[in-house]
């Protein structure tokens, strides 16, 4: 048996599946990686994490790279659904930065390479709106009914009214729970829609006015309408890494740590930031983006935390979705 993660996977394959998040890739990444290494790329997305955790333990196979977010990591990992990373294909590994590696769920660096990270905040139209949000509070008033979507994710949704209370986006204390499903409920008469990435284009058009979302999809909206600001509630939200991560049952492993290691090199991880407004694991890359996403403050980083899985309490938070989403 070769040492763990250094497994030889033979010679190249001829295709390769990725399935990633919408919205989450420059646009010349997968052309320039078919033209150098002769791969034909299938290149699939998803809106929600819970979508791409669903297939897998579906038991869809067929893909050979996926992008979970941190506490999805964990869960793939205990049902043994991810392959470890063979490392003797990954030299450019030495360019991701040391505060992304050893994170909790992946503390040896065996099954993921950090692909992005964000955070979860308040995108807003500041030229239809008179006073700046500045609290997940804003979702509660009634001033901007009907103009205003969250996230149709249950880690967000729930995280943000946990955190507006003073808990962990990460709390699995049924009282704590019991008050952040009062809170969506009561929010939910105000929401046109939980809308995630595919609410870009209201906020641009202006029938969406202010939107939990993402900063670095904000970021890309904001090319397109200026006035569009992205906000940090006071009380702090989500910081998470998303890492690509190689199905146990992927077909075509030796592409997929090929394509692993090239979206690794400073310019193509550059390209890839430049495109999608997020901030970029990569520290070889910081120089070449425009405007990179810096690491947060220590102020910012101070109300910020990273979601874990939730172990058998994941069926109570899956409970208090479904209660909120059929209130
Ligand atoms: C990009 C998706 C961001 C992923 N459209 C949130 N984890």
């Amino acid at each position: 048996m070769p040492p763990a993660g250094s497994e030889e996977l033979g010679p190249i394959e001829s295709e390769l599946n990725i399935y990633n998040w919408s919205d989450y890739i420059s646009s010349d990444v997968i052309p320039g990686f078919e033209k150098e290494f002769g791969v034909r790329v299938t290149y699939d997305t998803y809106e929600s994490g819970e979508e791409l955790v669903a297939k897998l333990q579906a038991g869809a196979t067929g893909y050979d790279l996926v992008v979970p977010t941190t506490y999805s990591v964990t869960a793939l990992i205990e049902t043994g659904l991810l392959a470890k990373l063979s490392l003797r294909y990954l030299d450019n590994r030495a360019n991701i930065a040391p505060v992304f590696r050893g994170l909790g769920h992946d503390p040896a660096n065996a099954y993921t390479v950090p692909w992005q990270w964000g955070m979860t905040g308040i995108a807003w139209r500041s030229d239809l709106i008179a006073d700046a949000p500045e609290s997940w509070g804003v979702f509660l008033s009634r001033t901007l009914a009907g103009k205003m979507t969250m996230l149709d994710d249950v880690r967000d949704v729930i995280g943000a009214f946990l955190r507006y209370r003073g808990h962990s986006i990460n709390s699995v204390d049924p009282v704590a729970l019991a008050g952040a499903k009062r809170d969506a409920i009561a929010a939910k008469a105000n929401l046109k829609a939980y809308l995630s990435a595919p609410v870009k284009g209201q906020l641009i058009a202006g029938d969406v006015r202010l939107a939990q979302l993402w900063n670095g999809d904000a970021a890309q909206a904001r090319r397109e309408q200026p006035a569009l600001a992205w906000m940090l509630p006071a009380e702090g939200g989500t910081l998470w890494v998303d890492s690509l991560v190689v199905p146990r049952s992927a077909p075509h492993p030796r592409a997929a740590h090929e394509f692993i290691n090239y979206t690794l090199r400073p310019e193509i991880a550059a390209a890839i930031s430049t495109a999608t407004g997020y901030g970029s694991p990569n520290q070889g890359a910081m120089s070449l983006i425009d405007n990179p996403v810096p690491y947060p403050a220590p102020s910012e980083l101070a109300r910020l935390e990273i979601q874990k899985d939730l172990g058998r309490a994941s069926a109570l938070w899956d409970e208090v979705w479904t209660e909120i989403k059929t209130a």
